[in-house]
Parts: structure tokens; C-alpha cells; sequence
């Protein structure tokens, strides 16, 4: 899951939060359109807001904004590493800076439709932040109207939600067999079946703050339960099927879980996704795999990391090829770059490639288990994902032509 949502975990019953993340999401629906037409944005920049992330505050230089595409400037001004998010009603994530060091500056840049937000700065990386309210003023749903609609944004945007609609379906079914054999006892055979349900999932996981709830109850790592929020989804079964060796008592985790994929079929079409999003979260996205996913945290039972490493760098490679002609014309080199280094990662995650049935194979895994890693290739392998980030970070800048 993605590590952004953490704030939303500080909240009702997952019951009632699902069901609440999909109607949150429906509304988002309503907005969609006029937010993925208008936000071509090509000829209008970004315009700029000034954010000085303190130790004990979070300095905004205005608390109201016209509705459309607006540029944090932020900057870090305490001695802690920090990072700043934009929320809507309910913590619901618009965009995130991570990672920023004392006394350096980072942009932001997203969409933001009439409505009340919130901005937080977490110096030390943790807790609920320090908040500041924001209110957009403008036609309701309309985040840039003024902008003329872009048809080669429009075509990027349709073709990755075509992608996300396909790999969704994909997860419904492939999660299907997988829960079939957890509920049936079988555990070799729900073993065997996990690795290419996992798959699905993180291929669309560029875009899964965008699921709200759905994305803890589908995908929550064991560290993130507490007394309130029950340890379930993908990697309950996981630890129940590698490590505790006993599904006797998973029949009702796998049927939650198959329904909760179901629910996230049924949502996506209404899932707001602009080219900022898709570009924000494909950079988002591989900064975690580089500082958190490659060391092994995320299939910690099951060992079959390198699925989800490369499933992440898939899905945020079909992002940036869905906007890769606006940037060819905007930004040749940068297209270049980001070709090469996809080219590279991609090539180095084929090294490790596993033999059926040889050892450090996994079965149902075309990769090594991430034990049979040494460290000097998990290095290689962080190295590679690290030296991708700061072009995927050029993305959303040059789309909104700043
Ligand atoms: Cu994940």
C-alpha cells in the first residue's frame, strides 16, 4: 500500500470507512471530466504559493485560491526532514512532497477544484501534521476551466485509465482463484496462486491514494494494524499461508479481501485521474520501492518482492508512456532520459529472473526470492530506481509547463 495513506487510518471502522472511501470517490467522479479536460493546461502556468514548512508551523502565503492548477513552493525552514501534504474534506490526499531536507525547496504541483483543503507540514516525517486551511473558490468541479481542452491530455489520461480498468479486472479474477484456494484449505495451490494477483495490484499502485480505505484493507503491511484496525487483506493471507503455515482460520480475510478488490473494480471508473496524478504518482510511487519496498519489507513471508518491484516500475512506466508524446514535444531530453533509465531498470530486474523449480525459485514467481539477493544487488538495484526518480519528478513541471 501505498506508505501516503497513513493519515486516513486514524479513523472510523474499516467497515464504515470502505464504504465511505466509495462514495468519497463517486463524488470525485462528478468532477473528473471537467478536471481531465481542462487540465491539458498547456498554455496557462502553474500558478505559485509559497509553503515554509517550520518545526512548529506550516506558513502558507495565502488561504484562498481560484479553483485550477496551482504550484507549492515549499520550503523546508526547521532542522527536521519533513514533508507537506494538500488534502481535501476527510484527509483525502491531493498531493505530497516527501523527504525534504532541512533548508531545501521542493514543488508540488496539483490540481485543486472549488472546495475546502487543508495543508499539513510533518516535520520528523510522522503524525497528523501541523495544518493550515485553504479554500478554493471557482466553479464547483471545474479545477481549470479557463484552460483549453487538450486532446493529447484527454487521449493520455483515457489510455491510462483503459490500463487501470484492465489491470483492476485482471486483480478481481486473479484474486478470485487465489481466495478459491485459501477458503478450500489448499495451500500450496493458494501459494502458488499469489504472486500474479499481487502483480495486478501494484501495477496500478501509482494511482492508489486515489482508493482511499480500499487501499489499507486490500494491501496493509502488519506494522500499520493497531488495536482499532485489524491486520487483514493481501499480506494477512500471506503471513498466515508462509509463516504461521495455518489458513484454518483465513476463510473470512480472503472473502473480505475478494470483495474489497470487487468494490475497487467498481470504482475506478469513477476515480478522478489527471496527468498530474498519474505523474505524481509514478514518481511517489518509485521514491518508496527506492527507500522502503527494496529492502524487502513489503512480501516479507512470501519473498516475492521482485514481483512487486517490478510491477511498480511497470505501472509507473505505462504512466509516463501514456504522456510521453505531450513531453517528447515539450522536453525531448527529458523523454530520452526517462526512456533509457526505464530501458536499464528494466533490464537489470531480468537478471534475476528465475528457472523453475531452481534454487531461490518461487513457484508462481518468475523472479528469485529477495533472500537470494546479495546486498551488493539490492544496492544495484536501489541505485537504479533512485537515479530514476529526479526525471519522473520533471513529469508534472513540464506538463504544467513551469
Ligand atoms: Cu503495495
Amino acid at each position: 500500500m501505498r506508505l501516503l495513506s497513513l493519515p486516513a487510518r486514524v479513523g472510523p471502522p474499516i467497515a464504515l470507512a470502505v464504504s465511505a472511501a466509495v462514495a468519497a470517490a463517486g463524488v470525485a467522479g462528478c468532477t473528473s471530466d471537467a478536471t481531465e479536460s481542462g487540465s491539458g493546461g498547456g498554455t496557462s502556468s502553474a500558478r505559485s504559493v509559497s509553503v515554509k514548512a517550520g518545526a512548529k508551523t506550516c506558513a502558507v502565503s495565502t488561504t484562498t485560491l481560484p479553483a485550477g492548477r496551482h504550484a507549492f513552493a515549499v520550503e523546508n525552514t526547521s532542522s527536521q526532514v519533513t514533508e507537506v501534504y494538500v488534502y481535501a474534506a476527510g484527509d483525502q490526499i491531493i498531493g505530497e512532497v516527501e523527504n525534504i531536507g532541512p533548508a531545501t525547496r521542493r514543488q508540488l504541483i496539483v490540481d485543486l477544484p472549488a472546495g475546502s483543503y487543508q495543508v499539513a507540514c510533518k516535520p520528523g516525517m510522522v503524525g497528523s501534521g501541523i495544518r493550515t486551511g485553504l479554500t478554493v473558490h471557482g466553479q464547483p468541479g471545474s479545477a481549470t476551466s479557463s484552460a483549453p481542452a487538450q486532446a493529447p491530455m484527454v487521449a493520455a489520461v483515457a489510455s491510462y485509465r483503459r490500463y487501470v480498468e484492465a489491470e483492476t479486472a485482471a486483480l478481481v479474477d486473479t484474486t478470485a482463484a487465489f481466495t478459491a484456494a485459501v477458503k478450500a484449505g489448499n495451500a500450496d495451490r493458494a501459494r502458488a496462486l499469489y504472486p500474479a494477483a499481487r502483480l495486478h495490484y501494484e501495477r496500478i499502485e501509482p494511482i492508489a491514494e486515489s482508493f482511499g480505505q480500499l487501499d489499507p484493507v486490500i494491501d496493509m503491511r502488519i506494522d500499520d494494524a493497531t488495536d482499532g484496525t485489524p491486520f487483514v487483506g493481501f499480506h494477512r493471507l500471506e503471513q498466515d499461508l508462509w509463516q504461521k503455515k495455518d489458513i484454518s482460520s483465513s476463510a473470512a480475510t480472503a472473502t473480505a479481501l475478494e470483495a474489497n478488490v470487487r468494490k475497487l473494480r467498481a470504482a475506478i471508473p469513477t476515480v478522478a485521474i489527471t496527468p498530474v496524478t498519474m505523474g505524481n504518482g509514478a514518481k511517489s510511487l518509485l521514491d518508496e520501492v527506492a527507500k522502503s519496498k527494496v529492502t524487502g519489507e513489503e512480501e516479507r513471508y512470501s519473498r516475492i518482492d521482485l514481483v512487486d518491484f517490478q510491477a511498480n516500475v511497470e505501472g509507473s512506466k505505462y504512466a509516463y508512456t501514456t504522456l510521453r508524446p505531450i513531453l517528447a514535444q515539450r522536453n525531448p531530453a527529458l523523454v530520452s532520459t526517462l526512456d533509457r533509465r526505464f530501458a536499464t531498470l528494466l533490464a537489470l530486474l531480468e537478471t534475476h529472473r528465475a528457472t523453475a523449480g531452481s534454487a531461490g525459485s518461487i513457484p508462481g514467481s518468475p523472479f528469485v526470492s529477495y533472500d537470494s539477493l546479495t546486498p551488493a544487488q539490492v544496492k544495484a538495484l536501489a541505485v537504479e530506481v533512485d537515479t530514476i526518480s529526479e526525471p519522473l519528478g520533471q513529469i508534472t513541471g513540464t506538463l504544467a509547463g513551469t
